[in-house]
């Protein structure tokens, strides 16, 4: 009868101790007895481990099967359309990653040969690697829409199943070569190199990737908190991982790409 009933309500959705003492109590009900003080007792101490138990189980199923929102596809689509695939043929190549250095090069005033060309040649070299190494699933040398989401999908899902066995927040993980490209983004943003962004160096970098000034004027404003807070490295970083992970439509990192919104 126990059994019969845990399985029913766990059929409609119900708590198992509380299927458990419902099974319980028509089991005394029916037998003619009254509930006595360690039936109360036992109950109290099954409630507990049972609740425990079923949290865990309940947060395990969760994780492990967390598959992206629509919210965090469209926040990811865009950054693969805007700041990734540069030439706009609807890929990731070793070719953007050429492009982004020039881009940066010909902002910063860095000649082939100097110090600082240099530097940046072997980050966007690693940052590529690694990115290929994680997303480019079919080895053909190119990371498509697809395998983009794939590659964020498996991210998410291994990070939160690791989160769960540690007992960390697993939304607040990125990978490697973010981790760079996060650094690379700062320096590029940071003109003045004085370690922090301010709303004209956000606004001319952003209208370099097609962001219009007023959309980059108004999203810095969300970001920064209408100014009060200082854009530095670790505040940027963290609206960055926001953006990549965050399944929250209110994280203020939604905007730190100048996107407003991500309903179309
Ligand atoms: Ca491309
Ligand atoms: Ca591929
Ligand atoms: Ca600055």
């Amino acid at each position: 009868m126990i059994l019969a009933g845990k399985v029913r309500g766990i059929v409609l959705g119900h708590n198992p101790a509380y299927i458990i003492l419902r099974s319980m109590m028509s089991v005394s009900i029916s037998n003619g007895f009254a509930i006595s003080p360690c039936i109360t007792l036992t109950w109290l101490l099954l409630t507990f481990f049972v609740r425990s138990k079923w949290r865990k189980l309940r947060a395990i199923m969760g994780q492990s099967n967390s598959r992206l929102s629509e919210f965090q596809k469209r926040k990811l689509i865009h950054e693969f359309r805007t700041f990734f695939d540069l030439n706009k043929d609807g890929k990731i190549e070793v070719k953007d990653f050429q492009l982004a250095k020039k881009k940066i090069c010909e902002m910063s005033g860095w000649k082939p040969g100097t110090d600082k060309y240099r530097k940046i040649n072997e980050l966007f070299i690693q940052i590529w690697t690694k990115l290929d190494e994680d997303g480019d699933a079919n080895f053909d040398g190119r990371i498509t829409e697809e395998e983009w989401l794939n590659m964020w999908e498996n991210f998410n899902k291994r990070s939160l199943m690791q989160a769960t066995k540690e007992n960390t927040d697993g939304t607040k993980n990125i990978p490697d070569w973010l981790e760079k490209y996060i650094e690379y983004k700062f320096d590029l943003l940071d003109r003045t190199g004085d370690g922090e962004i301010d709303i004209e160096e956000y606004e001319y970098v952003m209208s370099e990737f097609g962001v219009p000034s007023k959309d980059a004027r108004n999203a810095f404003l969300m970001f920064s908190e209408n100014h009060e807070k200082k854009v530095d490295y670790d505040y940027f970083r963290e609206l960055c991982v926001q953006l990549y992970r965050s399944d929250d439509p209110c994280a203020l990192g939604n905007f730190i790409n100048g996107r407003l919104n991500y309903t179309d």
